[in-house]
């Protein structure tokens, strides 16, 4: 179990790392709401889900829809260092005629199951996707993350009151929870608060936990696959830019420029940070 840890926070510290190199060397990128995702995505992609690196489209894999598509140069560094592509694919990031745009598209990305980008809609497809595979008896998870930004998008809520009604226990979604959107504090936008009760009221398991332990990542996953009868919602709390010394806690992390010399100093002091 300790080893267990110490491996997933090696694996998120790996995914930060090539996040920022991969970012970095394009010279800008969504940054900030990147780096949120480390851990539940080191958690997921290296211990808990059913896939095959070899064989990205076996059938009875569980699937992964990153709703927040612009997170996808973290997902991308997960997929390379879990072996669906060579780590060199990184370079190309959201360059011309990349396999890996700014914004997941499940047509060009091996292992990336949705295409993504206009927020809300993902997360209807996952909703979709976990109703499929109940009609279809399969046996697995449909794991999804929305941004809180992002739920403040009405799709999200004709989404989550559709898997309450059908009782979709097969659909783990995780709110990544790091208090900002695009530019400014949520709670000075349009306020979430309280929102496990919200996710409660359409009939869903919820959990809060620390978004950046991946034990307790790790627990409540292990939790919400218990639960019979209603899907899952994880509030991650986290912070947008966590691990970049440029970027963490910063409004502008969101996308941000960010040249050789910083990113390459970033990196350094990941390396040489004990996990
Ligand atoms: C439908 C739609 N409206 C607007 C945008 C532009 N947009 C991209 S990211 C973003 C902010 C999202 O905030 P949040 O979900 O909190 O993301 P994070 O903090 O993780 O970056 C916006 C408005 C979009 N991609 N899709
Ligand atoms: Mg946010």
């Amino acid at each position: 179990m300790k080893d267990k840890s110490k491996y997933l926070r090696q694996q998120a510290n790996e995914i930060r790392k090539q996040t920022i190199r991969a970012i970095g060397s394009l010279g800008v990128g969504h940054i900030g709401g990147c780096l949120s995702l480390a851990e539940v995505l080191a958690v997921l992609y290296f211990d808990k889900m059913k896939i095959d690196p070899q064989n990205p489209g076996m059938e009875d894999r569980d699937r992964f829809v990153l709703s927040k598509g612009h997170g996808g140069p973290a997902l991308y560094s997960a997929l390379a260092l879990r072996g669906f592509f060579g780590l060199e694919w990184l370079e190309t990031l959201n360059r011309p005629d990349t396999n890996l745009p700014s914004h997941c598209d499940r047509k060009r990305t091996p292992g990336v199951d949705m295409t993504t980008g206009s927020l809300g809609q993902g997360f209807s497809a996952a909703v979709g996707m976990a109703l499929a595979a109940r009609l279809d008896k399969k046996d697995l998870y449909i794991y999804t993350v929305i941004g809180d930004g992002e739920t403040q998008e009405g799709q999200i809520w004709e989404g989550a009151l559709l898997a309450g009604n059908r009782r979709l226990d097969n659909l783990i979604a995780f709110t990544d929870y790091n208090k900002m959107q695009l530019d400014d504090y949520i709670e000075n936008e349009n306020g979430l608060y309280p929102l496990e009760d919200k996710w409660r009221s359409f009939g869903w398991h919820v959990q809060t936990v620390d978004g950046h332990d991946v034990d307790a990542v790790s627990h409540a996953i292990d939790n919400s696959q218990k639960i019979k009868g209603r899907p899952s919602m994880i509030i991650l709390d986290t912070i947008k830019g966590k691990g970049g010394c440029f970027c963490e806690g910063l409004l502008e992390s969101h996308n941000m420029a960010v040249d050789e010399e910083t990113w390459k100093k970033a990196v350094a002091l990941l390396e040489e940070e004990v996990v």
